[in-house]
């Protein structure tokens, strides 16, 4: 068939990948492996765009990989517990696992339909009690560790979703990410990871992955927040009990002219002098009314009144006001800070305002000298040199911190801390979409584990939902009451259900061996595969997801389950899918364009080709009609050069030695053309340069007439390349055309399946010429090199020639003749 119809070829080359089983991982045991993994989908509604991107993006990879000769695990599973998908049941009155059900057959088959290489045997969903049990497994083992703990906690409450959140599902204007209700503070007990004490792990691994982007590691460090500081005593000069500050820059410690405490220090009131209480006393009531963030804001006034009491800077004897004011939290550090207007900014708005000394003990490392503390016109704020500090005088900033907390902690006034912006992870919810908490609680014996043997503790499917309240789970009579693992009498079962972000802390490792049903999953199998090689998936899991499984595989490291501390080698964060309009798809502003009626309109292979075509991975993409014509009018012109050039199909390999003049060009633009769409496949993710190079390598096949055998060789090899590398993009017209050249031989085979082309580095040389190569004088060869290859480059091309070699072989070479452009001639004896 002349048109190029991809309804009618795309279902048969799915049928025939599924039916040869080209996707199952574990087909080479003797490869070297590699692990490309997306993201899985949460379904809680239909496939959108975003999803057919990231998959887009891990299918080239991984098809590109099995080509490479790998052995490939591209696996996919659904992520289908929690709080959207209770959220949305609850809206349409329908059972979550009803609704889950049906949208993971509809993502199935719309994966399906765009022709994902996934390894389906290694489907898992992880609402089957055959995943979760054994997140209640990792329960259970992280209980035994510590790591797994009840606390008593401050817990964010989101006033929507009727549940405990996370701190890193709080956003902006404390809302919830999920719902966008305002979340308050409640003090409930609760269940938390001790994901703290693996902080320090996190922070240092995160200098191993090279393969990271930027921004990801970046933002992982900033929310693990270590800050490294010094708390210090000042006496109070009246005698009695001293204040202690925080401190991060203990260097600038001379310069201090000022302490403050927050207005809800404890020390306020003890401290205040009786002729300033009235006034103090009016600014903690103030403050007391004012939101501490607006309180403590960049741009907010500085205001404050002195206590009439003073400190004892303890390093130089000297006695400092005390004063409060508005923006000293009293929650942080130690609710009282040094101030030291020279070197930090709202010191300085503060000491002006207030008309108290400023005084430089901060030089620049390099470049002018700081003027004198009363020219200043702002706090210099930068690591320097430090000047008028006693002992300290001269030291560079940092050796000078080190220095000064290590002679406080000596001399008993002070001592070096850290401080850690990360918290624990509390991971219990008040709902019902989640996996069941194997705990119960004996009135005997208090809080007991569920034994592993008595695993899964299974969600009973008779709740009733209503998002408010109470836990669904309590009040499901046959699941609570259960009797004590220890006593055999009456006990009740946690109702609590696990945070979904338990769910994908590990599921790239069950993929490994997913239906095990002894084990999480077999360590010997993960020896193989693990760490994951690629991932790909959206750059808003920068901190919550990424740094959760960066945790969780550090725990299954110690417990002996995996070799390895990190789980991903590379990660990939692709960028939005907008609408034509610029704006994010989102049925709000009503440009939602969905996968399936584009398949259904243009064919898998046109809508993948855009995913891949219209930017890089990391980059965002516009929607564009225009654009998807385009890729599919592209895929049409490929389609037809295949069946104008018929003739070629059966042209002679041997032939292709003798192609000259535009054969040969053509032969350079395809060997330049493999090169490209490998380099853009493997070293630097640009997909896109990979595409433009094979529309280019199209336009001269178009151009060129083959008029003799070398021409139709020279056609057929680039038409073999075309469909060869066309095949991670657009695979299925890539084995429709590539089973037209290759004939009824390769009717066992896949394009899938064939190895990638390598490409010859004397043709991807645009400019090349022709070097005759003689050995003692006589002709012995001809060498295509690089119009400005040296003599040694020329050297290497005559030396690997077959012809040349044989005049070579058992020869001692005396001395190379070499005229450039022109000659070679090895004397030899
Ligand atoms: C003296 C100093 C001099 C400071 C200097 C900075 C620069 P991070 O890095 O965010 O941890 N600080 C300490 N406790 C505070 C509180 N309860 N409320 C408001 N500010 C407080 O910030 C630590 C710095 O914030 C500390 O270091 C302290 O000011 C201030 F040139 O101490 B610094």
């Amino acid at each position: 068939n002349e048109r190029y119809e991809p309804q009618s070829i795309e279902p048969r080359w799915q049928r025939r990948w599924e039916e040869a089983g080209a996707f199952k991982a574990g087909r080479r045991p003797d490869a070297d492996t590699r692990y490309v993994l997306e993201m899985f989908p949460y379904p809680s509604g239909a496939m959108h765009m975003g999803h057919a991107r990231v998959y887009t993006i891990g299918d080239a990879l991984a098809r590109h990989l099995r080509m490479r000769g790998f052995d490939v695990l591209h696996p996919i599973g659904f992520d289908a517990l929690g709080l959207p998908a209770e959220n949305a049941a609850i809206k349409d009155g329908r059972h979550p696992a009803e609704r889950t059900r049906e949208n993971v057959v509809s993502f199935r088959a719309e994966m399906k339909r765009l022709g994902y290489s996934f390894d389906w045997e290694r489907e898992l969903v992880t609402a089957d009690a055959s995943y979760y049990r054994w997140n209640q497994w990792f329960f259970l083992k992280l209980l035994e560790k510590g790591i797994a703990y009840r606390r008593q906690g401050k817990v964010n409450w989101c006033t929507g979703c009727q549940t405990v959140i996370a701190n890193e599902q709080v956003v902006d204007d404390n809302r919830c990410e999920r719902c966008g209700s305002p979340v308050v503070e409640k003090i409930h007990p609760e269940w938390a990871f001790r994901i703290t004490a693996y902080a320090q792990q996190l922070l240092d691994g995160l200098d191993g992955l090279k393969d990271w982007p930027d921004r990801v590691t970046t933002m992982q460090r900033n929310w693990i927040g270590k800050s490294e500081g010094a708390e210090v005593d000042f006496a109070l000069a009246a005698g009695g009990a001293a204040v202690k500050v925080f401190t991060t820059r203990v260097d600038t410690i001379y310069g201090c002219t000022y302490v403050v405490l927050a207005p809800e220090h404890p020390l306020v009131a003890q401290v205040t002098a009786p002729e300033r209480r009235a006034e103090v006393d009016a600014f903690v009531a103030r403050m007391r009314k004012t939101d501490a963030v607006e309180r403590t804001g960049e741009g907010a006034p500085k205001e404050g009144v002195f206590t009439g009491a003073f400190a004892v800077n303890p390093f130089t004897g000297e006695q400092v006001p005390i004063w409060i004011a508005n923006f000293v939290l009293a929650e942080y550090g130690t609710g009282a800070v040094m101030s030291v207007p020279a070197h930090d900014q709202r010191d300085f708005e503060f000491a002006r305002k207030y008309g108290l000394p400023v005084r430089v003990v901060i030089q620049p490392a390099q470049g002018a000298r700081l003027p004198a503390g009363d020219a200043l016109d702002r706090a210099a704020t930068e690591d320097g040199v430090l000047e008028g500090s006693g002992p300290f005088t001269g030291l560079a900033s940092a050796e000078a911190r080190a220095r000064m907390s290590a002679h406080a902690a000596e001399k008993g006034f002070g001592q070096g801390t850290v401080r850690w912006h990360l918290r624990d992870w509390g991971f219990s919810r008040q709902r019902y979409w989640g996996t069941p908490i194997p705990i119960i609680y004996c009135d005997e014996h208090g809080m007991v584990p569920v034994p592993e043997q008595d695993l899964p503790v299974v969600l009973p499917a008779e709740a009733i939902i209503t998002g408010t309240g109470e836990p669904p789970l309590a009040k499901v009579a046959s699941f609570v009451n259960t009797t004590c693992p220890r006593c055999g009498k009456p006990a009740r079962r946690e109702v609590e259900t696990m945070d979904t972000f338990v769910d994908s802390s590990w599921y790239y490792a069950r993929y490994l061996s997913p239906r095990d049903d002894a084990r999480p999953f077999d360590p010997e199998v993960a020896r193989r595969w693990l760490p994951v090689d690629v991932y790909v998936g959206g750059p808003e899991h920068a901190v919550m997801h990424l740094l959760y499984f960066r945790f969780w595989h550090r725990v299954m490291h110690e417990l002996g389950l995996v070799h390895e501390d990190e789980p991903v080698r590379r990660l990939v964060t692709q960028g939005i899918v907008n609408g034509p309009d610029g704006r994010k798809m989102s049925k709000r502003w009503g440009n939602v364009v969905a996968p399936g009626g584009m398949v259904s309109r243009f064919g898998a292979d046109t809508v993948r080709m855009f995913m891949l075509f219209a930017a890089p991975p990391e980059k965002d993409i516009d929607w564009s009609d225009e654009q998807v014509d385009g890729l599919f009018r592209f895929l049409a012109r490929v389609w037809r050069i295949y069946f104008a050039r018929q003739a070629c199909f059966d042209a002679s390999e041997a032939a292709l030695a003798q192609a000259a003049g535009e054969a040969l060009e053509l032969r350079r633009r395809t060997h330049r053309t493999i090169k490209r769409v490998t380099e853009g496949l493997e070293a630097d993710l640009k997909f896109n340069t990979s595409i433009a190079a094979l529309m280019e390598l199209v336009n001269a096949l178009y151009a060129f007439e083959p008029a003799s055998e070398p021409d139709r060789a020279a056609v057929r090899e680039a038409l073999l390349a075309l469909a060869t590398l066309l095949a991670p993009f657009a695979p299925h017209v890539a084995e429709e055309l590539w089973h037209e050249v290759m004939g009824p031989v390769a009717r066992e085979r896949l394009v899938a399946d064939a190895p990638w082309p390598p490409f010859d580095p004397a043709l991807i040389v645009a400019d090349t010429v022709t070097i005759a190569v003689q050995v003692n004088g006589k002709l012995r060869g001809e060498v295509q090199a690089p119009a400005a290859a040296g003599e040694a480059e020329v050297r290497a091309l005559a030396e690997a020639d077959e012809k040349v070699k044989v005049h070579l072989a058992g020869k001692t070479v005396r001395k190379v003749v070499f005229v450039p452009k022109r000659l070679v001639n090895f004397v030899v004896a």
